[in-house]
């Protein structure tokens, strides 16, 4: 499970990761985790925290298919197909995700750390901070509008920094 994207300082402006049509520098933060694993995961009652709290609970049935995406955005109501990705919005009502740094990390049921990411105030630039290239990169998240095939995107929730769905997503016939 990589923690792939992470959105702490949505702009002002130009910031409506989640469709809904408001720009917000809370609702709109999220964290993009993609299953590299080979296997489908079932992240009921996982959770997700930052550097000091759990802000997130996965519902139960939450099932993430190998190779795709879950998001999960601090708040809002998410409008869009986000590649087909699982979407969820924080269970304890927002992410809280600091723009200067934080800790972010992805424990199961146990309390057992699988996944973490520490960042800086790299992620204080009005943009989201990803893997360049997307799953494989290596640390540090880059700025996502530095992203090779970003296009000067802000963020791709959902997707690969150049818009195209993950290789395990599904967008479901309309
Ligand atoms: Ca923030
Ligand atoms: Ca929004
Ligand atoms: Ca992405």
């Amino acid at each position: 499970l990589v923690i792939n994207e992470i959105h702490a300082d949505p702009d002002p402006e130009l910031g409506d990761a989640n469709g809904d049509g408001l720009a917000s520098i809370t609702d709109d933060e999220f964290l993009e985790i993609v299953n590299a694993s080979g296997a489908s995961v079932d992240l009921s009652d996982w959770t997700i925290w930052d550097t000091i709290l759990s802000r997130h609970t996965f519902p139960p049935a939450t099932i993430l298919p190998d190779g795709c995406a879950i998001l999960v955005f601090s708040g809002g109501d998410p409008v869009g197909d986000f590649g087909g990705a699982l979407v969820q919005t924080a269970s304890g009502g927002g992410l809280y995700l600091n723009d200067l740094g934080e800790i972010v990390s992805l424990r199961d049921p146990g309390g057992d750390v699988h996944s973490t990411y520490t960042y800086g105030i790299e992620a204080d630039q009005n943009q989201s901070i990803t893997r360049d290239p997307d799953v494989n990169g290596p640390d540090p998240l880059v700025p996502h509008s530095q992203a090779a095939g970003s296009g000067g995107r802000l963020y791709s929730p959902g997707t690969r920094v150049d818009g195209s769905q993950f290789w395990g997503c599904m967008i479901s016939a309309q």
